[in-house]
């Protein structure tokens, strides 16, 4: 089954919109793997984007990244990593759709509140980077009401 790596960013812990991103996930019927508050530090930040190293809000964003607690975590179902993509919304808030998460929370791309890997093989090296330790292994008779 597919999984795909989300990460609350630090704007998103502290204004206390864990349980209702979580909740969106869970609602969907995606099945939660891994779960963790963890603070990084800049080269651990520096490595999740390094395809951006190059992007002149890079500096920026590392700032914000590193500047509190995330809560990383990984999810699994069917199409995750693109219906992931379409719960959070588009990247710039100004353009997310109402409903999405960042349409309905968040104003400015600098503060997005999330992040959502952008395919299946990034989700992998994303997962590898953030849960070293592995995720969690659970048997659930709530797939046979969802698939
Ligand atoms: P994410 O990786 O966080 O899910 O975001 P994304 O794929 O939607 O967007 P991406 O282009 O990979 O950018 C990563 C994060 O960088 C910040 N950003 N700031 N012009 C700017 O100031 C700017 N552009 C992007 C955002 O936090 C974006 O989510």
């Amino acid at each position: 089954m597919e999984q795909t790596f989300i990460m609350i960013k630090p704007d998103g812990v502290q204004r206390g919109l864990v349980g209702e991103i979580i909740g969106r996930f869970e609602k969907k019927g995606f099945t939660l793997k891994g779960l963790k508050l963890i603070t990084v530090d800049r080269a651990f930040a520096e490595r999740h984007y390094s395809d951006l190293s190059a992007k002149p809000f890079f500096n920026g964003l590392v700032e914000y990244i590193i500047s509190g607690p995330v809560v990383a975590m990984v999810w699994e179902g069917k199409n995750v990593v693109t219906t992931g993509r379409k719960i959070i919304g588009a990247t710039n808030p100004a353009d997310s759709a109402p409903g999405t998460i960042r349409g309905d929370y968040a104003i400015d791309i600098g503060r997005n509140v999330i992040h959502g890997s952008d395919a299946v093989e990034s989700a992998r090296k994303e997962i590898a980077l953030w849960f070293p330790e592995g995720i969690a292994e659970w048997r659930s008779s709530l797939h046979s009401w969802i698939y």
